[in-house]
């Protein structure tokens, strides 16, 4: 997204609201990470992976059917995200972090949140620096080869002690999220003041669910997203924006 470098007006109504949260939670998805270099799922992922849904890859049967393919994707997405860095929205969330309860409840599999200065960050579908054993369970710490090409097969490496495949230690469709990460978002939910949703199509559930309950209680809800979602409509305010223009914005406003 093309930094317009106009300031963008954040209404007066949200600067209130953000001042006056003691408690706020930011929910974000795969934009959040976008004007640090990462594809989104809904944009064309570059190069082979352009081809491949990842509803169809994210699975348990996938990585079954071809674990080269699926470990593959993985190792290639963990050697982008290495040379990633933070973007200015991950740093206006810490910033904010500095001066009041801020708590991000992510969707991305990636650190940015943390290496931006985030203190309290829970991540409801895994992370990419966690990897275990498929078939034991085992935690797994060695290195992870690289694709020899951009985002091809790579055989995965073996667990030491039952000789399985090692997988990403990400949530998959059809698994369960993490409870502590899913159980720490509801209540993060209830005790808001103000909830923010950035950089999500809010398709994937539970996770999309999690905007219901501050809707439910009357907090705040404010979505920052370029496009428009199922949430839009429902939310008190929608800022057509990117994370690094809006968020920043927003910090700065707070005075
Ligand atoms: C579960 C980790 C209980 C891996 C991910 C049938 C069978 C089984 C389950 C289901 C079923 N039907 C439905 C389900 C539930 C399913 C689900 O919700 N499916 C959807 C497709 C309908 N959910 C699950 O399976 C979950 N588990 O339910 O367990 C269970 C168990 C057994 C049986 C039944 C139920 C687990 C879901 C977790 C999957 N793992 N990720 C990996 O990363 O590889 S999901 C992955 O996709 C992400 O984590 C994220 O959640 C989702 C992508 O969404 P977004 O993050 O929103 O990204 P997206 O690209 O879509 O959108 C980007 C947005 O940013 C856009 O709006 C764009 O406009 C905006 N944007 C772009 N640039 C910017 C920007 N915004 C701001 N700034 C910018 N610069
Ligand atoms: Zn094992």
């Amino acid at each position: 997204m093309a930094d317009t470098g106009q300031p963008v007006p954040i209404p007066d109504q949200l600067v209130e609201w953000a001042r006056a949260a003691e408690t706020v939670v930011v929910l974000t998805g795969a934009g959040m990470s976008a004007e640090s270099g990462i594809a989104t799922f809904r944009d064309a992922e570059t190069g082979l992976w352009s081809r491949f849904d990842p509803q169809q890859l994210a699975t348990e049967d996938a990585f079954r059917a071809d674990p080269d393919l699926v470990f593959g994707w993985y190792a290639w997405r963990y050697d982008q995200w290495a040379t990633t860095r933070p973007n200015a929205g991950h740093e206006a969330l810490a910033r904010w972090g500095d001066r009041a309860d801020v708590r991000v409840v992510t969707q991305n599999i990636d650190d940015l949140h943390e290496r931006a200065g985030s203190t309290w960050v829970r991540h409801l579908h895994g992370s990419l620096f966690t990897w275990r054993c498929f078939d034991c369970g085992r935690p797994y710490v060695g290195p992870i080869p690289q694709p020899d090409h951009e985002a091809g097969r790579v055989p995965p490496p073996r667990c030491g002690s039952c000789g399985g495949p090692i997988r990403p230690g990400v949530v998959w469709f059809g698994e369960m999220l993490p409870t502590d990460a899913l159980d720490d978002g509801i209540q993060a939910c209830q005790d808001a003041d103000l909830v923010l949703v950035v950089g999500t199509s809010g398709i994937v559930y539970p996770a999309a669910g999690l905007p219901e309950i501050a809707l439910g209680l009357g907090t705040p809800v404010v979505e920052v997203n370029p496009d428009s979602t199922p949430l839009t409509y429902r939310a008190d305010a929608a800022l057509r924006g990117t994370a690094a223009t809006v968020l920043p914005a927003l910090v700065d406003a707070l005075g």
